[in-house]
Order: C-alpha cells, then sequence, then structure tokens
C-alpha cells in the first residue's frame, strides 16, 4: 500500500493556507523521480475527500503491485479555490464562471500547487510526466486547464465532464497543435450519465478535426462504478511509450 497524507500549502492565489491530499507509491524513494498524475474531484467533493473515500488509491495500489502501472505520486487537490477552505464541494460552486472553480483554481494549480509538489517531493518536472485528469466538475477542469496548458501537461482526461467543459472549439482551437503535443487525451463517460452531452460533443469535435483521442462509454450513470474504472484505464495509459 502506498501513503496518503494531507499536507497544507501557501495559496498565493488565494491568499490563505489550503490543503490536498498527496499519495506516495509504496516503497516511495527521493532515490528516485516518480511522475505526477493531478486527480481532480466532483461538486461533491473533496471536502469529503471524494476520490479516495471512492478508494481510487486502492486502485493504484493495485495496478503497482501487478507492475500494470508506473509507481506515481498523485495529487489530490481542492478544487474549488476560495477563501472558505472548508467549502469544497458546493460553496460557491455555482456562481458567475463557476466561482473558485474556474480561474481561481486553474490558477492555484499552475502557480502554487504544482510548484509546490515539485519542491517537496521527488518528481519529474516535465509536461510528459505530468498528468491531469477528474470527474464531472474535475473533469471539466481538467479539459479546460489541461488543453488550455499543453506546454504543462501531456496526459489528459475528463471522466464524466459536467457543464462548466468549454465548448469544444475553445477546448482545443488548435487540432495539429493538440495532435502534436498530447500523449493522451481520455474522454469517458457512463451511458446513463444526464451529463454525457458534454462528452459526446467534445468526442464529435475531437473526431472531426482528427485529434487522437479516447472515447470510452460504458453502462454506468454519475457514479463512482464508472469513475474507479476510468481511472483503471487511464492510469494503465500515462507515462508510457505513445499510445497513438
Ligand atoms: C451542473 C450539473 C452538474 C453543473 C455542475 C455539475 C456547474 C457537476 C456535477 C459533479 O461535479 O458531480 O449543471 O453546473
Amino acid at each position: 500500500r502506498g501513503k496518503l497524507e494531507r499536507v497544507y500549502y501557501d495559496s498565493k492565489t488565494v491568499g490563505v493556507k489550503r490543503w490536498m491530499q498527496v499519495y506516495t507509491p509504496v516503497g516511495y524513494s527521493k532515490d528516485r523521480k516518480y511522475p505526477v498524475l493531478y486527480l481532480l474531484h466532483g461538486i461533491g467533493g473533496n471536502e469529503n475527500e471524494e476520490w479516495t473515500k471512492g478508494r481510487a488509491h486502492v486502485v493504484l495500489d493495485n495496478l503497482i503491485a501487478d507492475k500494470k502501472i508506473e509507481p506515481m505520486v498523485v495529487v489530490f487537490p481542492n478544487g474549488n479555490a476560495t477563501t472558505n477552505t472548508a467549502a469544497g464541494g458546493r460553496g460557491g460552486g455555482r456562481g458567475a464562471g463557476f466561482g473558485g472553480w474556474g480561474l481561481p483554481f486553474q490558477n492555484d494549480l499552475i502557480e502554487d500547487i504544482i510548484p509546490f509538489i515539485e519542491t517537496n517531493y521527488s518528481v519529474k518536472t516535465d509536461r510528459e510526466n505530468r498528468a491531469l485528469a477528474g470527474l464531472s466538475m474535475g473533469g471539466g477542469q481538467s479539459l479546460n486547464i489541461g488543453l488550455g496548458h499543453l506546454d504543462v501537461f501531456a496526459w489528459v482526461g475528463g471522466f464524466s465532464s459536467a457543464p462548466n467543459t468549454n465548448p469544444p472549439e475553445q477546448l482545443v482551437p488548435d487540432p495539429d497543435k493538440a495532435t502534436r503535443q498530447l500523449k493522451l487525451l481520455y474522454v469517458s463517460c457512463g451511458n446513463k450519465d444526464g451529463l454525457i452531452s458534454r462528452s459526446q460533443g467534445v468526442h464529435a469535435y475531437l473526431k472531426e478535426k482528427n485529434v487522437p483521442h479516447i472515447y470510452h462509454v460504458d453502462e454506468h450513470a454519475h457514479d463512482f462504478q464508472h469513475w474507479r474504472k476510468a481511472v483503471f484505464h487511464f492510469s494503465q495509459l500515462i507515462f508510457k511509450p505513445t499510445p497513438k
């Protein structure tokens, strides 16, 4: 089993100390450097530690034990970057521009969280060793921020992405550039999920523009049956020779 710890960091973006959970794999050692997956929760999450309550770290433990994935550091931030550190989910969630979930979280991730992780953990610091994925609200954030920062992330995944997802032509304004830069773009949703039209729209646009991606639809709804499978699948594709 790896280790989950709560760490506090100074968010210059928000102006307060915030916290996140960091998973280090079994045998984590400063003698080696690890790739990093940033994994974002949904609107009901974080103060409830959504991904880890959903046992995502156990899925990763098992895949590492089976040598199916690279040992990696996984960061579970709070995706609602407001001064109310207890807010997590709905607090400020649906305001104009989606409150703390929009630009504030983008800045918190890029300017505060990633530098904190790269200073305090033994990790690789190039784009091909950073992945960004999330569920629902966090799926929308991952597509928005990840595709908007191809210089930072080479692997991007949106699971059951919510209505905060930018329109596809805004997500990928330059299909050739995205095709060149991305190692993986993964879009998944359950076919019983009321939000599936967002994922369908992204997939249709990517297909039309010939941007390589994985589009995975299963039989689940907006729930952890889908998300556990998504993280099981996505984590086995990242930090490896490109599946393209
Ligand atoms: C919405 C429906 C769902 C919405 C967000 C969600 C902001 C997010 C759901 C989740 O994160 O689980 O209309 O608008």
